[in-house]
């Protein structure tokens, strides 16, 4: 399979950690987001939302990283499914996959704008606006400190496409120097711990090719 896409940029990291987390190897096609490649026509011709990530399976291809993920969980493979079987649990995981992008990402966003995309085209840090975001990542991991006491997933017992969609924001956190927001909360440390130190994490991490 190929990604066209980026290893800095959450939803391919996602889509990267799913094809890993199912042992399915993978060539990543990079995007350069900085260069304006995902609004070239050939992109555009992959994505006409001109964005990344886009996954190719020999001639299919498939945009929305939520897509791709649900996609690739449902191709043979021993690995245990990211998706449980029970209504109930299946649908409390999609409550957690929709609140990372509706609720958390805005506010990751700010931190990488004010951190990182400001400086390096001309423009300043406002560190009022770090705090505001500070705050706004802090309400939402606040209640995924009370929704994660006494279990160890957010989906229940066994990890799933909920806990992975959360690895490369966290893991943002980490490089932005944030993580004192994941450290101080007990149970969302403890949940990080547990979901950062996968194989397949530490595989993406290493930069080595998804395979098993
Ligand atoms: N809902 C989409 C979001 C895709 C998205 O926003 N991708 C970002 C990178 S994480 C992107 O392509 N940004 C480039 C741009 O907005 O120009 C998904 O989950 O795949």
């Amino acid at each position: 399979m190929k990604l066209h896409g980026n290893s800095y940029s959450t939803c391919t990291l996602k889509a990267l950690l799913a094809l890993a987390e199912k042992g399915h190897a993978v060539e990543l096609i990079p995007v350069d987001l900085a260069k304006g490649e995902q609004r070239t026509p050939q992109h555009r011709a992959l994505h006409p939302f001109a964005k990344i990530p886009v996954l190719f399976d020999g001639d299919f291809h498939l945009y929305e990283s939520g897509a791709i993920i649900r996609y690739v969980d449902g191709l043979p493979s021993s690995a245990p499914s990211l998706i449980p079987t029970d209504a109930k649990a299946r649908a409390v995981m999609e409550q957690w996959v929709s609140v990372e992008p509706s609720y958390l990402q805005p506010s990751v966003f700010e931190i990488r704008k004010q951190l990182f995309l400001n400086p390096m085209f001309g423009g300043k840090t406002d560190p009022a606006e770090v705090e505001k975001a500070r705050a706004g990542v802090a309400g939402v991991l606040d209640v995924l400190e009370r929704a994660l006491e006494g279990r160890p997933y957010l989906a229940g017992s066994t990890y799933s496409m909920a806990d992975l969609v959360y690895v490369p924001t966290f893991q943002f956190l980490v490089i932005a120097r944030q993580d004192d927001l994941i450290l101080t909360r007990r149970n969302v440390a403890a949940w990080w711990e547990r979901i950062s130190t996968r194989p397949a994490w530490k595989q993406i991490l290493a930069g080595a090719p998804a395979s098993r």
